[in-house]
């Protein structure tokens, strides 16, 4: 498998210091329009200097930063020429990593890409394991952690939305936020020094001003998880889940709203068992559709299973489509399902209405407050409605809070940490202990925030998280 042959030239580990010249593939192995070669340290420009002989003659080491010169790739060893090629050299500190970085572009194909690989690393680089490129950038200080991780999510980002995000962090939005509030608790600390020292030259009411920097904090602090939440969601699609008691059309809806026949509709209650997942797209935001088996109370022990899978994903949910079979009076099931859900989360619909009707619209509005949507699967009607009531629900979901912050698992945990020392550290002046009580949490909540950035960051934290780049980043 070429793909293997090109994973043998990669190191797994972080084998190198940041010494070390390091080299990988940038571009995915295989055939393509182009195959890029990154070469990042000291000997960068020297390694290509010995295998890349521009058309004019001139060395590597002469090239300007920036710019694209054309040539030859030549194996030093045999002479023979192997690709026509463009270099384009960037000196440090101007540079992704840092460090002197050359790229070599090359026409793609799987072989030349192996082949001139191996000359590089033969002249003496080593094969940069999975993010390497990307950790030294945050080693070397041209990036904080903040950024780092915002490039993984930017190459991850399958919408348009999470995209816009991620890029917001990597213009470093996420990490000045991080550093003012690094600041203030600087701020508040030397301030309480500064009352210890001198306490006769610093004003009386210092706890009033504490606790009103510190409440500010507090609701930043708190808008910004609630924020992460959202962008979450972004990334990795809003869960809308169809439910409803059995045979009310649901695999019928998530059939037509994806567009083929993937789940198995039939005329008997009960058909399906499992809960299914697509994912799509609507109006830009990612979806997590989810097909699920009619809530009922039963005995048979796959039935049961599958009810018990809904009601999970019932509690996930952001948006609960919730369907109404129009053909048959409400049902005591209909009825204890809708009130299981949060109102906010449902979109009813009355399903079915090209036969004749024994319920009306009220008999829903009654138990949930909400007129449903009328719908006839079968005969494609009022799906587009339906739709749009998503995208509207999605949009409300994701309307401005004045923030634009997106944090991921890790940050979001840590501000939660933050938050919680932040919220201890109030609780003890409003109990009137000593601003030297309240210093202890600060301490605390300062040294938790530097790891957000990267400042305090463990090493295996600092590993496991480039771990999950891919090769050449
Ligand atoms: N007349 C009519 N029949 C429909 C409509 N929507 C679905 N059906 C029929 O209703 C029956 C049940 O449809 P399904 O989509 O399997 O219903 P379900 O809710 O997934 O059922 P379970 O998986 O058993 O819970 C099938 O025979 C469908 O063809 C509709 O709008 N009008
Ligand atoms: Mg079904």
């Amino acid at each position: 498998m070429p793909e293997d042959d090109i994973k043998n030239l990669t190191a797994s580990e972080g084998n190198n210091t940041l010494g070390d010249t390091i080299a990988a593939l940038a571009t995915p192995p295989g055939t393509g329009a182009i195959g890029i070669i990154k070469i990042s340290g000291e000997e960068a420009v020297s390694i290509v200097s010995r295998l890349f002989h521009s058309k004019k003659g001139r060395p590597a080491g002469s090239f300007q930063n920036f710019r694209l010169y054309l040539g030859t790739i030549i194996d030093p060893q045999t002479q023979k020429p192997l690709d026509e090629a463009m270099a384009v050299v960037m000196r440090s500190p101007h540079s992704y990593t840092g460090e002197d970085v050359v790229e070599i572009q090359l026409h793609g194909g799987y072989f030349v890409a192996r082949r001139v690989l191996e000359l590089v690393l033969r002249e003496g680089a080593l094969p940069a394991p999975p993010g390497e490129f990307t950790r030294r950038a945050f080693l070397n200080g041209r990036i904080d952690l903040t950024q780092a991780e915002a490039v993984a999510e930017i190459v991850s980002a399958r919408s348009e939305k999470a995209l816009e995000q991620a890029f917001r962090t990597l213009s470093g939005e996420l990490g000045n936020q991080i550093r003012n509030w690094e600041k203030t608790l600087v701020h508040l600390q030397a301030t309480i020094q500064a009352d210890n020292d001198f306490p006769d030259i610093i004003e009386d009411d210092l706890e009033t001003l504490f606790l009103n920097t510190l409440s500010e904090m507090k609701n930043e602090l708190e808008k910004a998880i609630a924020h992460g939440e959202k962008y979450r969601r972004l990334r990795d699609g809003f869960a809308v889940v169809i439910a409803g008691t059995p045979n009310v059309g649901k695999s019928s809806l998530f059939n037509a709203i994806i567009g083929t026949d993937r789940v198995i509709v039939t005329p008997y209650a009960g058909t399906t068992r499992d809960a299914i997942e697509e994912t799509l797209m609507l109006e830009g935001y990612p979806v997590r559709l989810i097909d699920t088996a009619g809530v009922r109370p039963v005995d048979e022990p796959i039935e049961r299973l599958g009810v018990a899978t809904t009601q999970r994903y019932l509690e996930e949910a952001d948006i609960v489509i919730l369907l109404f079979d129009a053909t048959r009076p409400l049902q005591e099931d209909d009825i204890s399902l809708a009130h299981k859900l949060s109102a906010k989360k449902i979109i009813p619909v009355l399903n079915k209405v090209d036969l004749p009707y024994n319920i009306s619209k009220q008999d829903i509005s009654q138990h949930l407050s909400l007129d449903p949507i009328e719908t006839s699967i079968l005969q494609k009607q009022g799906i587009d409605v339906l739709l749009q009531s998503i995208v509207t629900k999605l949009q409300e979901k994701n309307s401005s809070d004045g923030f634009s912050l997106s944090l991921n698992e890790r940050q979001s945990a840590i501000v939660y940490r933050t938050l919680c020392r932040v919220k201890d550290s109030i609780q003890s002046l409003e109990e009137g202990y000593p601003l030297d009580c309240a210093s202890t949490y600060l301490t605390e909540a300062l040294s938790t925030l530097r790891s957000l950035s990267g400042n305090e960051v463990e090493e295996a934290v600092i590993e496991s998280l480039f771990r999950n780049f891919c090769t050449g980043k």
